[in-house]
């Protein structure tokens, strides 16, 4: 009878022990589940421990597209540049992003322009005003030169070649700017940005100031 008690007793403490350590479990994984779950002081944390990480810290072509400007990895920065019409509506992007060569690649995703040939010119003011977009300023020209890709006293570092519209008003055009950079030598981004601008008609190349390309039926700015 003893033998049996105290079998009886041995076995109560070992469930004992295993529903302690059970519970003790249970605890930390609601206190961990807890400590995650309120956006506040856990969300806080995160985004200290994020902005703490500088350029540097991420690996060469991290890019990260919820970024907005996101130019993240220091090899090719990038941006994305929302597009307006005359009547303020979007009509598509722009993501220009910087060629290990040098200069900027500029890819349109556009819809809703007029078919044909049409300007594209970086703009000086990082301000997109519909109708006229007149904010936007002059070409981009840190370099004091005059308009024109064929002028021989340019180009403007803003000048671009023209690119088409299809019939059904859409362009997936690529436009090289070899002048201007994002983050070197005539960027973009510098002082609080630049403007992508499109025009009616084609640029003649020539024209100072502004190759003859009629008005501005497009914007977006260039910015961080
Ligand atoms: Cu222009
Ligand atoms: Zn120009």
């Amino acid at each position: 009878m003893t033998a049996n008690i105290r079998d009886r007793v041995l076995v109560f403490a070992v469930l004992v022990t295993v529903a302690l350590v059970l519970s003790a479990q249970g605890k930390a994984q609601a206190q961990g589940g807890t400590s995650a779950k309120p956006a506040a002081p856990s969300k806080e944390g995160n985004d200290k421990s994020s902005s703490q990480k500088t350029d540097a810290n991420y690996e060469e072509n991290d890019i990260d597209v919820n970024k907005p400007g996101g130019a993240r990895g220091p090899k090719i920065p990038w941006v994305i540049v929302q597009m307006v019409n005359a009547k303020g509506a979007n009509i598509g992007r722009a993501t220009i992003t910087a060629l290990n060569t040098g200069g900027v690649e500029v890819k349109l995703d556009l819809s809703d322009l007029p078919p044909g040939e049409h300007a594209l010119h970086f703009h000086q003011v990082p301000k997109c005003d519909p109708p006229d977009f007149k904010s936007a300023g002059a070409h981009f020209n840190p370099e004091k030169k005059q308009h024109g890709l064929e002028n021989p006293k340019g180009p403007h570092a803003g000048d671009m070649e023209n690119f088409s519209v299809g019939p059904d008003g859409i362009t997936t055009a690529t436009v090289n700017d070899p002048n201007v950079s994002l983050g070197g030598k005539n960027s973009l981004l510098a002082h609080g940005g630049t403007a992508l601008v499109i025009h009616a008609k084609p640029d003649d190349m020539k024209t100072d100031p502004a190759g003859n390309s009629g008005d501005r039926i497009a914007c977006g700015i260039v910015s961080h």
